[in-house]
């Protein structure tokens, strides 16, 4: 099969009329896991998975030691596209496969991963998988974490579409030599630039709150307006300050994307609201200014609304640079593919920010058609994949012959 066929074929794993709906530990989505491991073990690898669902797919180096990884995650958001995610993880089984046939041996290993659960779309915490790989978020905080739908990770990670069947499961979580994430742009930069390749120098920062709006319900025909405490119109309020807070920082984002209104009847005066913010920059003090503006909007909404409002931190994750030497690497690996390259900080999130605190990282980014992403009709051209797969293949063998990360540093990120 193809890269391209592969590609095609996991995006049938929970295909819905609007996109993919393949969330963490759902069946389409072990499924995915499962066609994973298979393509992986028909390509000659050595497969194995890790207690917190990450799954990696080996190929022998000269040397000993830890390998040289690349990779991303095969979940999706809610109705995703078939590349976010998908194309980091079969594009590194390419890159593999291609190596593999060249008859060239790498000076180390090289290593495909397929990150449990980057999207969050199922348990609150992005990057899980790669976070507990990377020692930032504990096993036992992992374990307990509770879907919307009232599943525990740890119950999951043990249910029908937990663990895989017959794929060892590897002693703790030993770090990568190195590692390159091929991603998908996602945004439109690269596009409107005209180029084929994208050098990652930074991924933003983030954090995510959940906030409750409690006000008091009642009868929607006999309360007066005067002295309503309605949660929703409080909740409008945040939202939009929210907005105009972002707004007012450069290069800073922030959504509220997420938002469920109880008991969301139409005849009963909203009594409460919990919401979702997601806050992003590739400057870290933006973000704090951004928290501290809502953070005092709230509290003004509060008192003038006659409403209580909560703010909970879900997750906060700093801008991660790339790392140097690796940067250069892909740099030049890109630039031999595509005179056009550019430098390009990514907005989005991804496993990298995890694994760049134990390891030297790095991401190449590919053209998103129209920019669009985290939609059905999220596409990249067909040629544009070929080519990313082929700069990830260099950049692994440049690595691996380098020596950056053989003696077990962190990530030690730019100066
Ligand atoms: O939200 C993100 O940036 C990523 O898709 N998880
Ligand atoms: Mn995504
Ligand atoms: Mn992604």
């Amino acid at each position: 099969m193809t890269l391209h066929e592969r590609l095609a074929e996991l995006a049938t794993f929970g295909a819905t009329a609007e996109g993919i709906d393949r969330a963490l530990f759902t069946p389409p989505e072990r499924e995915a896991r499962e066609r994973f491991t298979a393509w992986a073990r028909e390509d000659g690898l050595h497969v194995e998975q890790d207690r917190a669902g990450n799954v990696f797919a080996r190929l022998g180096g000269r040397a000993a030691g830890a390998p040289v990884q690349c990779g991303s995650h095969l979940d999706t958001v809610r109705n995703g596209g078939a590349y976010d995610g998908a194309y980091g993880v079969v594009g590194g089984l390419e890159a593999l496969r291609r190596i593999a046939v060249s008859g060239e041996a790498p000076a180390r290993a090289l290593e495909v991963v397929a990150w449990a659960g980057e999207e969050g779309s199922r348990f609150p915490l992005g990057c899980l998988g790669s976070a507990v790989y990377a020692g930032l978020t504990s096993y036992d905080e992992a374990a307990a974490l509770v879907a919307d739908d009232g599943e525990t990770f740890a119950s999951a990670l043990r249910g029908p579409s937990g663990l895989l069947d017959g794929v060892p499961v590897r002693d703790g979580f030993p770090p990568p030599a190195a590692y390159v994430e091929l991603h998908i742009e996602q945004g439109p930069v690269m596009e409107r630039e005209g180029a084929r390749l994208g050098i990652v120098s930074a991924i933003a920062g983030q954090r995510r709150f959940r906030v409750r709006v409690d006000g008091v319900a009642g009868h929607s025909g006999t309360v007066p307006m005067n002295g309503r405490a309605d949660a929703l119109c409080a909740a409008a309020d945040l939202v939009l300050a929210v907005e105009a807070a972002a707004r007012a920082q450069e290069d800073t984002v922030a959504t509220v994307g997420h938002l469920n209104v109880e008991p969301n009847q139409t005849n009963i005066v909203p009594g409460r609201v919990v919401l979702r913010i997601d806050l992003r920059s590739i400057d870290d003090a933006r973000i704090a200014a951004v928290e501290r503006t809502v953070r005092a909007e709230a509290a003004e909404i509060a008192v003038r609304r006659g409403v209580h409002v909560t703010i909970e931190v879900l997750e906060a994750r700093a801008a991660v640079p790339m790392e140097t030497r690796m940067r250069l690497l892909v740099r030049a690996a890109c630039l031999e593919r595509d005179p056009n390259a550019i430098e390009i900080a990514s907005g989005a999130g991804h496993d990298a920010m995890c694994i760049a605190q134990i390891a030297p990282a790095a991401m190449i980014f590919v053209p998103s058609i129209g920019g669009r992403s985290h939609v059905g009709d999220e596409r990249t051209a067909p040629a544009d994949l070929e080519l990313g797969v082929e700069a990830l293949g260099a950049t692994l063998l440049a690595v691996a012959a380098s020596g950056v990360g053989s003696s077990g540093e962190a990530g030690a990120s730019n100066p």
